[in-house]
């Protein structure tokens, strides 16, 4: 490999050995593309596009663009282009060819030219644009700068030629066109909803750039393409209101925090609402922060000590019979703390922990001084948010007396395993798998079917309840609910953080929704699913949460019959069945319910982990999951049929 490089500009004298070091750091991401991009499944094909516009996002930053354009092409290519200022075309001195393929070939160059502006976007991984290149099969780009217009091309990160001037432009920008390596990735087809979700997150977080995604797979009637644009001028004052568009507002408007401190940018926007849940979002450099981390111990450390000190001054705690505690401040609470960060140090299992210390004191104080502002202000919306607290210190006691209810039931009583459970013999957690199968009839059915010795059946009777409309306390002593607490064997809840799950003792690491392929299923299972995010979300998060796909169709003729998943297998067994003569002597049978089925083909079909598709649950985006659950089971009806109507045309035929 080497070789061939050398000899392609054998008259730079440094070519051949920088190249070969380039090739090395290359191949590194192509041997090893986990470690650069996460995975190489439907995740890390969509980070490839992150890593890509973080670039452009950053240069908007700068100051030098203000519109990205994110295009989907027919093939799955992917094309970015911005309108900044066009990566650098100039010789590159140490490197002896142009700047520009050094930024497309070397780990790590992107932001090394510009020693002014840090780069604060960047991916999860934040691997830059060569990675990508690294991992595309071909790739593009074409820069517009001073009048003119550049291109190369590479194919897996190696240069097809040196980057060449190929005529006058009037335009000025970077773009960059990609094609994901098929031989290195599982997946190729990009969703548009997951980019959209990020790329709406990227304009709100980063204000007044214009971002436009387009669907060129997707071509309308009058031959245009699906197209969406995202821009904020608001920031995260509209990201809140967003977010709690299916919620009822406490105060008219979002509270907004916007600073800085010895190099760190802190922005701060909440809202209360009359529901009971927190969620609070964060972000460093824009990457979501999951696991929290100094940016939100300072945010939180200036809710607490802020609304403490005004309470206890306008003796709003006075009738209260406990002591007032930092949860009691937070339901309710829509907020968004996004800090820009010059070194991030990330930490915790899954890196999205911010770790510097110097964070949470800056965080604190900018935001503690507009709080404190705030509420000698607004009397009036001070009252409002007060009256909830206190509201929330009561409920409090009452759901932490029902939680600990459930934790003594399980803890004492022979095991304390509900009785409707049919356990597994396996008491190995990693073998062993628990199916919530709705309906008692079809809980039977599972309990014969099963392979008893690694899978546990677990029936729920019905419609569990919406814990998106409940108060805490009615969640822990409703019966369907404290059986899965118990037979999953979590607890919830500690001393310091009310919401703080204990999986240390968890009985299963599949936890598998098994519900009919109707729509009364489909509503079973969203609410057993708001369950787990609102109240198991580490669960979710470590992927131990899955949907069971239980077939739609049997399709049968003489001895020959297939289970079929959606209409467009069906339509092909009842082809392929009837072998060219009359559909008529192909009997289709349509299950309605998993009652419909005999143990034998559940097992085969939906449960025998030889032959079954499960659908394991991923948060893509803490934030859009939070607005579907909150516009699916919230109160609101106007956003909910909104909600429906817009996604009903992209959702899937065999949903
Ligand atoms: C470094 C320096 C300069 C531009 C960029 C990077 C740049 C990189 C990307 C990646 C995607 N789009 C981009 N746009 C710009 C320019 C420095 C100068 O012109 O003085």
């Amino acid at each position: 490999m080497s070789e061939e490089i050398a000899g392609q500009e054998a008259k730079q004298k440094d070519y051949s050995a920088s190249s070969i070091q380039v090739l090395e750091g290359l191949e590194a991401v192509r041997k090893r593309p986990a470690m650069y991009i996460g995975d190489i499944g439907i995740k890390g094909l969509h980070h490839l596009v992150y890593e890509v516009t973080d670039n452009s996002i950053d240069e908007a930053l700068a100051g030098h663009c203000k519109n990205i354009y994110v295009t989907i092409l027919p093939d799955n290519s992917i094309r970015v282009k911005d309108d900044g200022r066009g990566i650098p075309v100039d010789m590159h001195e140490k490197e002896g060819r142009s700047a520009l393929e050094v930024v497309m070939t070397v780990l790590h160059a992107g932001g090394k030219f510009d020693k002014d502006s840090y780069k604060v976007s960047g991916g999860l991984h934040g691997v830059g644009v060569s990675c990508v290149n690294a991992l595309s099969s071909h790739l593009t780009v074409e820069v517009h700068r001073g009048g003119k217009s550049y291109i190369q091309e590479y194919s897996i990160g190696k240069p097809l030629y040196p980057v060449k001037e190929v005529g006058s432009s009037d335009y000025r920008g970077t773009i960059v066109t990609f094609k994901s390596d098929d031989t290195i990735f599982q997946a190729s087809v990009y969703s548009f909803e997951t980019l959209a979700s990020r790329l709406r997150e990227l304009a709100y977080l980063n204000k007044g750039i214009r971002i436009t995604l387009t669907d060129e797979r997707d071509v309308n009637e009058d031959g245009s393409f699906r197209e969406t644009e995202f821009y904020s001028q608001g920031g995260l004052i509209e990201f809140v209101k967003y977010l709690d568009g299916s919620r009822e507002p406490l105060i008219p408007e979002p509270i907004h925090v916007e600073g800085g401190r010895d190099n760190i940018m802190v922005e701060v926007a909440l809202q209360y609402n009359t529901s009971y849940s927190e969620n609070v979002f964060s972000y460093v450099n824009n990457i979501n922060t999951i696991e929290g981390g100094t940016h939100v111990a300072g945010f939180r450390r200036a809710l607490t000590r802020t609304f403490k000190s005004y309470g206890d001054k306008n003796k709003f705690f006075e009738k209260l019979k406990m002591e007032i505690v930092g949860d009691d401040f937070r339901e309710g609470l829509t907020a968004i703390v996004s800090v820009k960060v010059p070194e991030p140090q990330f930490e915790g299992q899954t890196k999205t922990k911010l770790g510097n210390s110097e964070v949470a004191g800056a965080v604190e104080q900018i935001f503690g001084e507009v709080l404190n502002h705030y509420l000698e202000e607004n009397p009036k919306q001070a009252k409002l948010i007060f009256d909830k607290v206190v509201l929330a210190a009561t409920a409090r006691h009452a759901a932490r007396k029902a939680r600990e209810m459930v934790q003594r039931k399980g803890a004492f009583s022979g095991g304390g395993l509900p009785g409707k459970l049919a356990d597994c013999s396996s008491k190995d957690p990693l073998a062993s798998e628990i199916f919530l199968v709705e309906g008692d009839s079809a809980g039977g059915t599972a309990k014969q079917g099963r392979d008893r010795n690694f899978q546990a059946i677990l029936p729920l009777r019905g419609k569990i309840l919406n814990v998106e409309k409940a108060m805490e306390h009615k969640i822990y002593e409703n019966e369907e609910i404290k059986n899965m607490f118990t037979a999953l064997g979590v607890k919830i809840g500690t001393e310091l953080d009310s919401k703080a799950l204990d999986l240390s003792k968890l009985r299963y690491h599949k936890v598998v929704i098994m519900c009919d392929a109707d729509v009364d299923g489909s509503h079973i299972t969203t609410l057993i699913l708001t369950f787990f995010f609102r109240y198991m979300k580490d669960l979710v998060e470590k992927g131990c949460v899955y949907i069971a796909q239980p077939p739609l169709y049997l399709v049968k003729k003489g001895k020959e019959q297939e289970y079929c998943w959606n209409d467009i297998q069906r339509d092909q067994v009842i082809e392929r069945l009837a072998k060219g003569g009359s559909r008529d002597s192909v009997h289709v049978q349509r299950y309605k319910g998993l009652g419909e089925m005999n143990a034998e083909q559940l097992w085969e079909t939906t449960m025998n982990p030889e032959t079954r598709t499960l659908r394991q649950i991923a948060i893509e985006s803490a934030a859009s999951a939070d607005i579907t659950f909150s516009t699916l089971m919230g109160d609101e009806v106007p956003p909910r049929r909104e909600f429906i109507e817009a996604n009903a045309k992209y959702a899937k035929v065999d949903a």
